[in-house]
């Protein structure tokens, strides 16, 4: 058995809880059990398709970082792979090739973070010294790497430990509770701490149980599905509910609830506009909280408003949920493609 990567563990941390080598944390938590228990939810056979289409938002408003999908033919010497005809090099043959590649901003639209998304400095080894660190320990530069600066190797940044392909792997199928944020406090901003959640939860009958993904609906997709690719700052800003991350009751009903997973419809599940404490820490505390302390993996801007109406028109709010993400080695995070089986 190996030994843990760190001497000090973050404060309300779980980091060694599954393993001192695991690179699931809360997605342990989603075994046969959980998916037994997301089939014993399939009554009518009908399918929801939880993405947008991924060149949703639109341009680079949400985050100046991430670009849309580009498109291009795979080629072969000057040989461009779109209605291209093998006739071109041997005229007895009559097949028509057409084939592409796409470059993507993995968290540009319906995603999953990984594991490796959000570390943090700290000081694991307990030597006074502040170290950039993931969930369970694993360190910045030598298991989440930067490999700009090796022009041999085929990739530029690579997540040897905690890329999406473990979440992959592991399947991502299990029981989805839905709370619809927009039935409760509707489709404005709206900073949902643990009191509102509660609030939320009682009004709608969600129960949630261990090993549950919480599916959250603010309507911030919706309408940005409404401005068809041309998104507006400003009627953005005030559109949709954000959680609280600077709530500690909220964070603290986190760990408590055994969520394995977030996924929200919404940019950063949580409010990036709150004002920074002059002493203290994190620009992404939700983030912070789930992803590096717990383990827990976050998903953003998926597409829920069908899905939504449809358990609300039968009293339901728990369905079969199967979101794989792309088995990418290396890869921080990946657009997905979520199946609510209802
Ligand atoms: C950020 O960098 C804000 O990431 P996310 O897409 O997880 O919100």
């Amino acid at each position: 058995m190996s030994q843990p990567r760190w001497k000090k563990r973050p404060e309300g941390s779980n980091w060694g809880d599954f393993g001192p080598d695991d690179q699931l944390g809360r997605v342990n938590l989603i075994g046969s059990e959980q998916v037994l228990k997301g089939v014993r939810e399939v009554h009518e056979g009908v399918t929801f398709c939880l993405s947008l289409p991924l060149d949703i938002p639109g341009g680079q408003v949400l985050n100046p970082r991430r670009s849309p999908p580009k498109l291009s033919p795979t080629a072969l010497g000057d040989d461009q792979y779109i209605n291209f005809s093998l006739a071109n090099n041997n005229s007895s043959l009559q097949d028509v090739i057409s084939d592409d590649r796409v470059e993507i901003s993995l968290q540009y639209s319906t995603q999953w973070d990984s594991l490796a998304h959000v570390g943090a400095l700290f000081d694991g080894d307990d030597d006074g010294e502040l170290e950039s660190r993931y969930y369970n320990g694993y360190l910045a530069g030598k298991d989440v790497l930067d490999l700009s600066k090796e022009p041999t190797q085929q990739h530029d940044s690579y997540a040897q430990k905690l890329g999406i392909e473990t979440l992959a792997a592991h399947g991502m199928q299990g029981r989805g509770v839905l709370i619809d944020l927009v039935r409760v406090f509707g489709a404005g901003r709206t900073l949902v701490g643990h009191v509102q959640l509660m609030q939320a939860m009682a009004q709608l009958n969600v129960v949630v149980e261990q090993g549950d993904m919480l599916v959250l609906r603010t309507g911030f997709a919706e309408a940005l599905l409404d401005m068809q690719g041309s998104p507006n700052p400003d009627v953005l800003k005030n559109t949709g509910a954000v959680l609280d991350g600077n709530d500690s009751a909220l964070l603290e009903w986190i760990t408590q609830s055994g969520v394995s997973a977030i996924c929200a419809d919404n940019y950063a599940v949580e409010n990036t506009d709150s004002e920074l404490e002059p002493d203290c820490c994190y620009k992404l505390p939700l983030h912070h909280h789930c992803i590096f302390k717990l383990g827990l993996p976050l998903a953003e801007l998926w597409y829920l408003k069908d899905l939504a109406e449809w358990l609300h028109s039968r009293e339901r709010n728990r369905f079969l949920l199967t979101a794989p993400p792309l088995r990418l080695p290396g890869a921080i995070g990946s657009p997905v493609t979520p199946i609510a089986t209802v």
